[in-house]
């Protein structure tokens, strides 16, 4: 699916992170910034060794992440110039502010991206794998987010790219995106 949103593209897509050919791909981190598995994992593996360096010496300077923040790296081997690394929250059963907290991982990439000039952006599902958070739940959130941030922002990004990792993920995110367009 794609839909022009003032002056941005907005992409949704089953796909491979790692493979976007975009300024900045998205990575969902954990708090310490080491590679772990999921899409974490498979950036720091394309990445190389310089992803993981970066991240470790942003991780040495300022400490653990908070949920709901972002940094960036280099992207190193990988298609995409940068990686901004965020941490989504753990799935608690979503009355431990999940939703506020996701939708502020999203937020945080979106500024951190447009504050250094980048212009296409591609996210994974954020805290939809390890971290449990049912997609079905993360995929309006995540969705409503991104459409807010573009209203307040027109034309600071040209494209940003939803890439869903399996058919029934994709599947979510359409729905959710229906969800949204039909409520407003
Ligand atoms: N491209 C796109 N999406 C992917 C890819 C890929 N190559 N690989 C997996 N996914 P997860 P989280 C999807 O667990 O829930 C890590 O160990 C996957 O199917 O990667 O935020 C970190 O170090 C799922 O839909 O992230 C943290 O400890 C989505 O990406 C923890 O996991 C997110 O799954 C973060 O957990």
């Amino acid at each position: 699916m794609e839909v022009e949103l003032g002056g941005t593209r907005l992409v949704l897509a089953q796909g491979d992170i790692t493979r976007q050919e975009v300024d900045a791909i998205v990575n969902a981190a954990n708090r310490e910034l080491t590679p772990g598995g999921g899409v974490s994992g498979a950036i720091h593996r394309a990445g190389g060794p310089e992803v993981t360096e970066a991240a470790a010496a942003i991780r040495r300077e300022r400490g653990p992440l908070a949920t709901g923040e972002a940094v960036i790296t280099p992207g190193g081997n990988l298609p995409a110039k940068w990686v901004i690394h965020t941490v989504g929250p753990v799935w608690h059963g979503g009355k431990k502010d999940e939703p506020e907290l996701l939708s502020k991982a999203y937020r945080s990439c979106l500024e951190l991206a447009v504050s250094r000039g980048i212009k296409t952006i591609a996210f994974p599902s954020i805290s939809t794998g390890a971290y449990g958070y049912p997609v079905e739940e993360a995929a309006p959130v995540a969705l409503q987010t991104i459409r807010d941030f573009l209203k307040e922002h027109p034309g600071a990004l040209s494209e940003v790219r939803m890439v869903l990792f399996s058919p029934a993920d994709l599947t979510a995110y359409l729905r959710a995106w229906e969800g949204l367009t039909e409520s407003g």
